[in-house]
C-alpha cells in the first residue's frame, strides 16, 4: 500500500505544480514577476544567440517550397481536409495574430506564445495543437533560423499561396518566448466562455466592453461564431464583430475583407458530439503527449472531427482561392439550423447541387455549405453590406483589400519596418508602421559638444528638459514595438496636447531646441534631428545632475534618430500610447480603480524594464524634481536637481512616521512627519511608498540607500535612463 501523499516527507518538498506557491497568500499584493519573464535562465540559446542573424541565414525560399508540399501531404494521424492543410493553416496563423489589442499592444503573434498556456488550451484554439504539430517537421529542419512565431505567419501566407492567393509579403523578426507571458491580462472569468456580461460595464452597451480586452468571452479570439452569447442574431454579432476588430485597429472595410478572405478557404468541424471531447492539452492525459481535445467517436478525426462544433464549408470549392465566398452568401437566402453537434449554423435555402462542397474527406458526397452568425453579419449589417456587396461587384478590389488587411493583421505588432526581416518585405511602407525617415547625418564628438553647449546656455531649466526627454521616450512599449523617442512624435498631434505632456511647457522647451537646431544648422551646416536634440538635452541636464552629486559620467548617445511628420502619423492610433498614468512622473490622469503601484508596473513592464531599473529610475526622477505640474510629492530632498540617492535614504529611515492626509489631484497623499516632533518633512504618493512597503522594492530601496552606494545609484540610474532612451532603437541594435 502506498503511503498517504500528504504525510510523506519525501515527496512534496517544493512547489512542483501551480497548485499553491509561497506568495498566493496575499493576492493582492504587487506582482513584479511581470517584470523578470523570460530570464535568461529560461532560455536555451544563451546570451550571443542573435535571432535576426541566424535569421538572415534561413534559405527562406526552401522553408517556403517545404511549406506548399506540406501542406498537401495528408497524415493519417490527422487527415487533411480535400488532402490540404490550408484552411487549418490559415487559422492558426489568424488566431496567432489576432490575439492582439491596440490598447496595451499585448497579444498577437510575436512571441509565439500559441505553444503555451493558456493559449495552447483555449476553446477557440481547439485543434490548433494538430496544425503546429504537422509543422513539427520543418520547424525540426530550420531550426534556430526560424522561430516557432515566423513559422506560424509564414504557413498561414503559404497557405494562401498554394491555394492560389498572392500575399503581399512576409517579414520575419518574431522572436519566440520559452514560457507563457505572466503580463498578459485576458480577463477576470475563471470559467471558460462565460457568459459575456462579465466583461461589459453594460451588456447591452456592446462597446462597453472592458479594456484593453479584444474578445467578447474567455477563451474566444473574437467573438461568438453561433451568435452573442450563443444566440444567433447577425444584427447584434455585427456589433460584437466591429468592437472586438476595432480593438485591433481593424475599421469596418477590414474586418469584411479578413472575415471573407479567411472564410474562402476552409470549413468548420462539428460532425459529432461535443461532450465527448476530453481535456485540453494543458489538462491532457500524460500519454496524450501535449494533444488536447481527443475525440473518442468514430475515427475522432477526418469526417468525425469536431472542433468549434459548427459544422461545414463556406465555398463550393474550399481548397482553392476564389470568390465564391460572397457569390454563395449573396445568391441564396440562409436559414438557422443546427450542426450534428448542435450548434447554431445557417444553411442555404434551395442551393443548386453544384454550388455545394464535397464532403471534405469522401468526393462522392456533397454537403450543404454553412455561415456562422458572424458571416450572416456581413450581409445583414447595413455598412457591412454595403462593403460586402462592392466586394462581391469588384473581386479585384477584394483581393487587394485582404492582401493588405491580412499583412497588417499578421505584422501589425512585429513593430516599425526596422525589425522586418528576410527577402519578401514589401517595399510599401504603412501608415500603421509607424513610419520614422532616415536620418544620415552623423554627428562627430565636436558636434556633440557644441550641441551641449547650446543646449546649457538656452536656458531651459533641467527638469523641463529631462521631463521632455523621458515624456518623448516613455510612450514605448515592448508589447508591440510601437512608440519612444524615435520620431519625435512628441512635436506633432496628438501628443504635443496630451494633458500628461504639460502642453505649454512642452511647447517652450521644444521652440527652445528647434532655435538650437536652426543655429546649429547655421553653424555647423548640419542638420541634427529634434528627436536626437530631445534626448541629447535630457542626458546633458543628467550629466549635471550627476556631476552636482560628485559623480561624474558621460550619458551614452547614439544619434540618429528621425523626425517623422504629421502625414506619417495616424494620430487615432497614437492615441493608444497615451500615458494617462506614469509613475514615474506621479501622474495621474483620473482616479483610477487600479491602485497607482499597479499602473506603474504595468507602465514598467510595457517599456521593458526590471524591477532594478523601476526602482533606480524612480529615485533619481523624484531627486531631480520631474514631477508632473511640479508637485511636491516624493521628492524626499534638500537638495533638488542633483542626483542623490535622497529619496531612499528618507523613504527607509525610522525617523520618519507615515500618514494618509486626502487627496491631491487624483493622488491619495500621505505626509512623512518626524517622529516626536511630528512635524511635516515631506508629501508622498502610493507610488513613492510602496518603495518602503512592498518587502521587495523595499529590499531594493535599501540598497540604493546604503552609504556604499551612492555611487552605484548614480551609474545605476544612468544605465537605466540610456536603456529608455534608447528602447526602439532599431535601427542600430
Ligand atoms: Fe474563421 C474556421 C469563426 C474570422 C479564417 N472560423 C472558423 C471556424 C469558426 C470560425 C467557428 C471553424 C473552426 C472549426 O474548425 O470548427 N472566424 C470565425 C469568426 C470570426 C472569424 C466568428 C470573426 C468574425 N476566420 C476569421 C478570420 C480569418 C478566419 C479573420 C482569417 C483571415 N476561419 C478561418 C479559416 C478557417 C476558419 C481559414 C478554416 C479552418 C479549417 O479549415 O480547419
Amino acid at each position: 500500500e502506498r503511503p498517504s501523499m500528504g504525510r510523506c516527507p519525501v515527496i512534496h518538498q517544493a512547489h512542483t505544480t501551480h497548485a499553491s506557491s509561497s506568495t498566493d497568500w496575499w493576492e493582492n499584493a504587487l506582482n513584479l514577476d511581470i517584470l523578470h519573464q523570460q530570464d535568461k535562465k529560461t532560455n536555451p540559446m544563451g546570451a550571443d544567440f542573435n535571432y535576426a542573424e541566424a535569421f538572415k541565414s534561413l534559405d527562406l525560399e526552401a522553408v517556403k517550397a517545404d511549406l506548399k508540399a506540406l501542406m498537401k501531404d495528408s497524415q493519417s494521424w490527422w487527415p487533411a481536409d480535400w488532402g490540404h492543410y490550408g484552411g487549418l493553416m490559415i487559422r492558426m496563423a489568424w488566431h496567432s495574430a489576432g490575439t492582439y489589442r491596440r490598447a496595451d499592444g499585448r497579444g498577437g503573434s510575436n512571441t509565439g506564445n500559441q505553444r503555451f498556456a493558456p493559449l495552447n488550451s483555449w476553446p477557440d484554439n481547439v485543434n490548433l495543437d494538430k496544425a503546429r504539430r504537422l509543422l513539427w517537421p520543418i520547424k525540426k529542419k530550420y531550426g534556430n533560423k526560424l522561430s516557432w512565431a515566423d513559422l506560424m505567419i509564414l504557413a498561414g501566407n503559404m497557405a494562401y499561396e498554394s491555394m492560389g492567393f498572392k500575399t503581399l509579403g512576409f517579414a520575419g523578426g518574431r522572436e519566440d518566448i520559452w514560457h507563457p507571458e505572466k503580463d498578459i491580462y485576458w480577463g477576470s472569468e475563471r470559467e471558460w466562455l462565460a457568459a459575456t456580461k462579465n466583461r461589459y460595464e453594460d451588456d447591452s452597451e456592446r462597446t462597453s466592453l472592458e479594456n484593453p480586452l479584444a474578445a467578447v468571452q474567455m477563451g474566444l479570439i473574437y467573438v461568438n461564431p453561433e451568435g452573442v452569447d450563443g444566440n444567433p442574431d447577425p444584427l447584434k454579432t455585427a456589433q460584437d464583430m466591429r468592437t472586438t476588430f476595432g480593438r485591433m485597429s481593424m475599421d469596418d472595410e477590414e474586418t469584411v475583407a479578413l472575415t471573407a478572405g479567411g472564410h474562402t478557404v476552409g470549413k468548420c468541424h462539428g460532425n459529432g458530439d461535443s461532450s465527448l471531447i476530453e481535456d485540453e492539452p494543458e489538462a491532457a492525459d500524460i500519454a496524450q503527449q501535449g494533444f488536447g481535445w481527443h475525440n473518442p467517436k468514430g475515427a475522432g478525426r477526418a469526417g468525425d472531427t469536431v472542433s468549434s462544433g459548427i459544422e461545414g464549408a463556406w465555398t463550393t470549392n474550399p481548397a482553392q482561392w476564389d470568390h465564391d465566398y460572397f457569390k454563395l452568401l449573396f445568391t441564396y437566402d440562409w436559414e438557422l439550423s443546427k450542426s450534428p453537434a448542435g450548434a447554431w449554423q445557417w444553411e442555404p435555402v434551395d442551393i443548386s447541387e453544384e454550388d455545394r462542397p464535397v464532403d471534405a474527406h469522401d468526393p462522392n458526397v456533397r454537403r450543404n455549405p454553412i455561415m456562422t452568425d458572424a458571416d450572416m453579419a456581413l450581409k445583414k449589417d447595413p455598412i457591412y453590406r454595403e462593403i460586402a456587396e462592392n466586394f462581391h461587384a469588384n473581386p479585384e478590389y477584394f483581393e487587394e483589400v485582404f492582401a493588405r488587411a491580412w499583412f497588417k493583421l499578421t505584422h501589425r505588432d512585429l513593430g516599425p519596418k526596422s525589425r522586418y526581416l528576410g527577402a519578401d518585405v514589401p517595399n510599401e511602407d504603412f501608415i500603421w508602421q509607424d513610419p520614422i525617415p532616415s536620418n544620415d547625418t552623423t554627428l562627430s564628438d565636436d558636434d556633440i559638444n557644441a550641441l551641449k553647449t547650446a543646449i546649457n546656455d538656452s536656458g531651459i531649466p533641467a527638469r523641463e528638459l529631462i521631463i521632455t526627454a523621458w515624456d518623448s521616450a516613455r510612450t514605448y512599449r515592448g508589447s508591440d514595438y510601437r512608440g519612444g523617442a524615435n520620431g519625435a512624435r512628441i512635436r506633432l498631434a496628438p501628443q504635443k496636447d496630451w494633458a500628461g505632456n504639460e502642453p505649454e511647457q512642452l511647447q517652450r522647451v521644444l521652440d527652445a531646441l528647434t532655435q538650437v537646431q536652426s543655429d546649429f544648422k547655421s553653424s555647423h551646416n548640419k542638420d541634427v534631428s529634434l528627436a536626437d536634440l530631445i534626448v541629447l538635452a535630457g542626458n546633458t541636464a543628467i550629466e549635471a545632475a550627476a556631476e552636482a552629486a560628485g559623480v561624474s559620467v558621460s550619458v551614452p548617445f547614439t544619434s540618429g534618430r528621425g523626425d517623422a511628420t504629421e502625414d506619417m502619423t495616424d494620430a487615432d492610433a497614437f492615441s493608444d500610447l497615451e500615458p494617462v498614468h506614469d509613475g514615474y512622473r506621479n501622474w495621474l490622469k483620473h482616479d483610477y480603480a487600479v491602485a497607482p503601484e499597479e499602473l506603474l508596473l504595468d507602465r514598467t513592464q510595457l517599456m521593458g524594464l526590471t524591477a532594478p531599473e523601476m526602482v533606480v529610475l524612480i529615485g533619481g526622477m523624484r531627486v531631480l524634481d520631474t514631477n508632473y505640474a511640479k508637485r511636491p510629492h516624493g521628492v524626499l530632498t534638500e537638495r533638488k536637481g542633483v542626483l542623490s540617492n535622497d529619496f531612499f535614504v528618507n523613504i527607509t529611515d525610522m525617523r520618519y512616521t507615515w500618514q494618509p492626509v486626502g487627496k491631491d489631484g487624483n493622488s491619495d497623499v500621505y505626509e512623512i512627519r518626524e517622529r516626536g516632533s511630528d512635524a511635516a518633512a515631506w508629501q508622498a504618493t502610493r507610488v513613492d511608498l510602496v518603495f518602503g512597503s512592498n518587502s521587495i522594492l523595499r529590499a531594493y530601496a535599501e540598497l540604493y540607500a546604503q552609504d556604499d552606494n551612492q555611487e552605484k545609484f548614480v551609474h545605476d540610474f544612468v544605465a537605466a535612463w540610456s536603456k529608455v532612451m534608447n528602447a526602439d532603437r532599431f535601427d542600430v541594435a
